[in-house]
């Protein structure tokens, strides 16, 4: 009930996107277990960018995202097509591999509540395109991670409308385990304004289980401010499961919701947990959320 108070009072949620943790869930494609490719050069775009909020602008640094649609009907699955095109809005085709995909794209219902994580196919003339389920009405923040081959890593995002009957979904409360399927899943932290160090373990009936490599980590973490949608770069503290551990910066007080994937037998799930982070005047640590979790999005 705390947390929930909170919410109403924060409008904001800021996504943070932790780590290796890309968010690079799973909707699409085959889960490989591949090797890592992409670590180096996430490594690198992680320094180039900083820890500030990404996926505020739908333009940066001379890229800009381009959305097939802005509004897709409400009940039905759709293909959804973007591009990225330069400043002089020729479509970029040249993206360097981050955390084993070129290209992660994130959507994310604006309460926060409903996540997928997927991996589009671009077509040789710059097309991305990926199959979106069927969405409920409402309104939704689609971004994109990537890194332009010679540039920096990237977060653009833009909006996508639903039109229809929106059922209002509330955040849920602040809470330190999360379900998914057959999965409980504990983070520890203990959120605070700055650098957080993020553990999540991994249990189904009452035992701890070692997650599997999935994208070249143990896991991946995205971290979205509520009120802004912010998308806030986590880093992988240590990638030996069973605990999972990330490193990522919380840079204000607020409510966060974190998307943690993860795969166990071959399956691609994500446990989903708001986190409030007290302000600098208040008592550290009294509010670590609570979850829920969306089923996440296997691979086709
Ligand atoms: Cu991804």
């Amino acid at each position: 009930m705390r947390a929930a108070t909170k919410l109403a009072t924060f409008a904001v949620v800021v996504a943070v996107v932790f780590g290796a943790a890309w968010a690079v869930g799973a909707a699409v494609g085959p889960v490989d277990v591949g090797d890592d490719t992409g670590h180096a050069s996430h490594a690198t775009s992680s320094a180039d960018a900083g820890t500030s909020p990404r996926g505020l602008a739908v333009a940066q640094a001379g890229y800009r995202l381009v959305s097939g649609s802005t509004s897709l009907a409400a009940g039905t699955p759709h293909q959804f097509t973007f591009r990225i095109v330069d400043d002089a809005g020729i479509a970029v085709t040249a993206f360097q591999q981050l955390h084993e995909r070129a290209l992660h794209l994130i959507v994310l219902s604006r309460n926060l509540v409903d996540y997928w994580h997927l991996h589009p196919t671009m077509d040789s003339s710059g097309e991305w395109r990926v199959d979106l389920p069927s969405l409920a009405p409402g309104s939704y923040r689609v971004f994109a991670d990537f890194q332009p081959t010679g540039a920096d890593n990237l977060t653009l995002g833009t909006d996508v409308t639903v039109p229809g009957d929106v059922q209002p979904g509330e955040l849920p409360a602040a809470a330190t385990t999360a379900t998914v399927d057959d999965y409980t899943v504990t983070l520890t932290a203990n959120p605070v304004v700055g650098d957080n160090e993020l553990s999540f373990t991994v249990e189904r009936a009452g035992e701890v289980v070692s997650t599997e490599p999935y994208l070249g980590a143990a896991g991946h973490l995205i971290a979205i401010r509520a009120g802004d949608l912010a998308f806030l770069h986590v880093h992988p503290h240590t990638g030996e499961s069973p605990v999972v551990t990330f490193t990522g910066d919380l840079p204000t007080a607020g409510t966060y919701r974190l998307f943690f994937d993860f795969s166990h037998d071959g399956v691609v799930r994500t446990a989903a947990f708001t986190v409030v982070v007290p302000d600098d005047m208040s008592m550290p640590g009294t509010t670590v959320s609570e979850t829920s979790m969306s089923e996440s999005h296997e691979d086709h």
